[in-house]
């Protein structure tokens, strides 16, 4: 839902789709059969593979629900455990669709993410600058470069925080002059390092968000 004060006309939701780019694919822990969800029929799954045979998992890494490393019976456990008894849920990235953060020798050759749903949460005007607050439900990936806002592949600013360790919400401040030099319907990118217009570069997790028309009155009322 976006919040909109006053009478900004700012409408805007993308949503993106990818499939993953690198080897070592993002996935939702828990999620063996990878329908994107974690339910009954992933341990009945891990099962099946273990003691059935049959179709080797593409991501055994999402298998792992308890991220020891290893995909066995206790991953069936774990789960099953976590579903219906109040367990521990699966470790990170459940319930998010990411790379794992620990090395291990599971792979995950291939898993597809759910499309993250991205969302300018607002603008607003705060001082002498902008805030622009973006959403998504995948997290910002933790990294120590923080993330940059491109609009219409042009840096726009590298100002940013996570509000509260947050990694779903980011709010970028930028200048009066910054932003109006941002075209509206501009493609608005979250990026690392430098701005590219090249999207096939973007990781598959990160978001795009369109400016449509916005009344930039408010902002200066
Ligand atoms: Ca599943
Ligand atoms: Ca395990």
């Amino acid at each position: 839902m976006v919040r909109r004060p006053g009478r900004c006309t700012l409408q805007a939701l993308v949503v993106l789709a990818c499939a993953p780019l690198l080897p070592a694919a993002p996935f939702i822990r828990g999620d063996l059969n990878g329908d994107a969800t974690v339910d009954l029929s992933d341990p009945i799954a891990t099962l099946l593979h273990l003691f059935q045979g049959g179709t080797a998992p593409t991501c055994r890494d999402a298998g792992d629900s308890n991220d020891d490393g290893q995909l066995d019976i206790a991953d069936a456990l774990y789960t099953l455990n976590f579903l219906f008894t109040g367990g521990p849920a699966p470790g990170f990235p459940f319930p998010y669709c990411d790379e794992d953060p620990s090395a291990d020798t599971l792979d995950c050759a291939e898993y597809v993410c759910p499309p993250a749903q991205n969302e300018i949460v607002s603008i607003r005007s705060v001082g002498d600058g902008i805030e622009i607050e973006l959403s998504t439900t995948r997290p910002f990936p933790a990294r120590a470069l923080y993330p940059i806002l491109c609009i219409g592949g042009v840096l726009s600013s590298s100002l940013s925080r996570h509000p509260d360790g947050e990694a779903t919400t980011i709010i970028f401040t930028l200048t009066r002059e910054e932003f109006d030099g941002a075209m509206d319907g501009a493609l608005v990118t979250v990026q690392y390092g430098a701005c590219s217009e090249d999207l096939t570069d973007l990781r598959p997790y990160w978001g795009l968000w369109i400016f449509e028309p916005l009344d930039k009155g408010i902002l200066d009322a």
